[in-house]
């Protein structure tokens, strides 16, 4: 414009809002029976966690009395958390495992 007065205005971009699913922790609770290699074990076979790693997780657990093992959307959770807690009754421990919304 001939006056000087320019475009002031803020380009603001926004981003079109798309849904995000809610994502689910999968908690591993301490218990006094449980064999510690027993939880290793379980967090190798079902949650793809290397030896050390699983060893500082289940050490977490036994101190502190819970610890998250991973965040999953809510259907791949309730997934771990039945696989974990059948294979556990089968071998007659009482190891729990549970979810919840982040
Ligand atoms: N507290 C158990 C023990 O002393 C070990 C244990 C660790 C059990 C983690 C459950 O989620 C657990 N044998």
């Amino acid at each position: 414009p001939e006056d000087g007065e320019g475009d002031t205005s803020v380009v603001t971009k926004t981003r079109p809002k798309t849904a995000k699913p809610p994502l689910y922790k999968v908690l591993l609770l301490n218990d006094d029976y449980t064999p510690m290699e027993f939880v290793v074990h379980v967090l190798q076979r079902f949650f793809g966690i290397d030896h050390d790693q699983a060893m500082q997780i289940m050490l977490t657990v036994h101190r502190k009395g819970v610890a998250v093992v991973a965040v999953f959307s809510r259907e791949i959770a309730e997934t771990k958390v039945t696989q974990v807690m059948d294979y556990a009754q089968r071998n007659q421990h009482p190891l729990q495992c549970t979810m919840e919304k982040e």
